[in-house]
């Protein structure tokens, strides 16, 4: 019985040690220790024995089992440790290897713009109203002296809201001025930016859709002069502290009078070059004293308030500013060119 228990302890052992990894030691354990193995058969068998020969047979067997389970485990744990290490070793990363850079995003030249300008009105304390895109035709129009039968209505002819005529897509800013005004809050000090649109063919200059800033003060003693110093401080703060400005006659139905401000070139500071068109000189909005018209029909008394106001192509200053020679680059999203941006 001696023999044949110490046979089977070798027989684990040896089967033990030829199992590679924790799956194969699960079978042989299987074989070793189930119910139907050798042991298990010798352990039932015990009933035949004599009551002198049961104790001594049941100690041995018990030895031996507890034996051959001390080396499953201790198999077991070195072959846990093993797969672990090769693990580990397989799932090593190098630190060293060059990584994949996330492509950084940074805002559109236009945007850069439109921020640029709304925060230096913000800092001279205009607020910002944005307002509806399709408009009302007496807002765009009738509101700002331009009645049915005016000629700028032909320049701006644009798209109407089909079966409503009263409806159009704006092509100005202006509206959202006149509704400003509308609610009879005085003094006014705000700027209108955003989208408008107008009926024109797409080319190096023009575009049926295109950004424009308008601004509006209104309060008691308005002048020419506060307009002018408010435009200047502006172009300073746009275009560089040493810009200089000048202002020419010009006509606007909504303004009287009206001019046209020049900016001194920021690229050439006068002298002329490519930005300026060897002018020296470049345009930058129109503007003029509102007309009294336009503050009567927004319930303003013209007679106690007077007011400035002022508006500008926004693509027209993103293309200045960055040298950028056709206005459709701004529109098509081309990456290699907002990428110099
Ligand atoms: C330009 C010129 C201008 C205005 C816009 C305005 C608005 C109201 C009353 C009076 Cl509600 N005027 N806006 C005035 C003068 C010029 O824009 O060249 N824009 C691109």
């Amino acid at each position: 019985m001696k023999e044949k228990l110490n046979e089977i302890k070798e027989t684990a052992a040896a089967r033990i040690s030829q199992a590679l990894d924790l799956k194969a030691l699960d079978a042989v354990r299987v074989e070793i220790l189930s119910k139907k193995s050798e042991l298990t058969r010798i352990s039932r068998g015990m009933g035949s024995l004599s009551p002198e020969e049961r104790p001594v047979v049941g100690q041995l067997v018990n030895k031996v089992r507890s034996e051959i389970e001390d080396m499953f485990e201790k198999a077991a744990s070195e072959l846990k440790a093993k797969e672990r290490a090769a693990r580990l070793a397989k799932e090593t990363i190098d630190v060293t290897m060059p990584g994949k850079a996330p492509e950084l995003g940074h805002l559109h030249p236009m945007t850069a713009v439109i921020d640029n300008i709304k925060n230096i009105f913000i800092g001279m304390g205009y607020e910002i109203a944005e307002g509806p895109e399709v408009e009302r035709a007496y807002y765009n129009f009738e509101a700002l002296n331009i009645p049915k039968d005016h000629p700028a209505r032909d320049e701006q002819d644009t798209f109407y809201v089909e079966g409503c005529g009263d409806f159009l897509l704006r092509t100005q800013t202006s509206p959202m001025q006149v509704r400003v005004m509308e609610t009879g809050k005085l003094p006014i000090r705000m700027i209108a930016p955003g989208r408008v649109y107008r009926s024109d063919e797409v080319d190096a200059t023009h575009s049926p859709v295109f950004h424009q800033l308008e601004g509006l003060v209104i309060d008691k003693g308005i002048t020419m002069g506060d307009l002018k110093g408010a435009l200047a401080v502006f172009a300073k703060e746009l275009f560089g502290e040493d810009t200089k400005v000048r202002f020419r006659p010009h006509h606007f139905p909504f303004t009287e009078p009206s001019a046209e401000m020049d900016a001194s070139c920021f690229a050439c500071h006068g002298k002329g070059c490519r930005v300026c068109k060897d002018s020296g000189w470049i345009e930058v909005l129109g503007c003029g004293m509102v007309h009294p018209k336009v503050l009567e029909m927004c319930g303003i008394d013209s007679k106690i308030y007077s007011g400035f106001a002022f508006g500008m192509g926004l693509e027209r200053v993103a293309m200045q500013k960055y040298a950028i020679s056709d206005l459709r680059l701004l529109f098509e999203n081309d990456t290699k060119f907002l990428k110099q941006f």
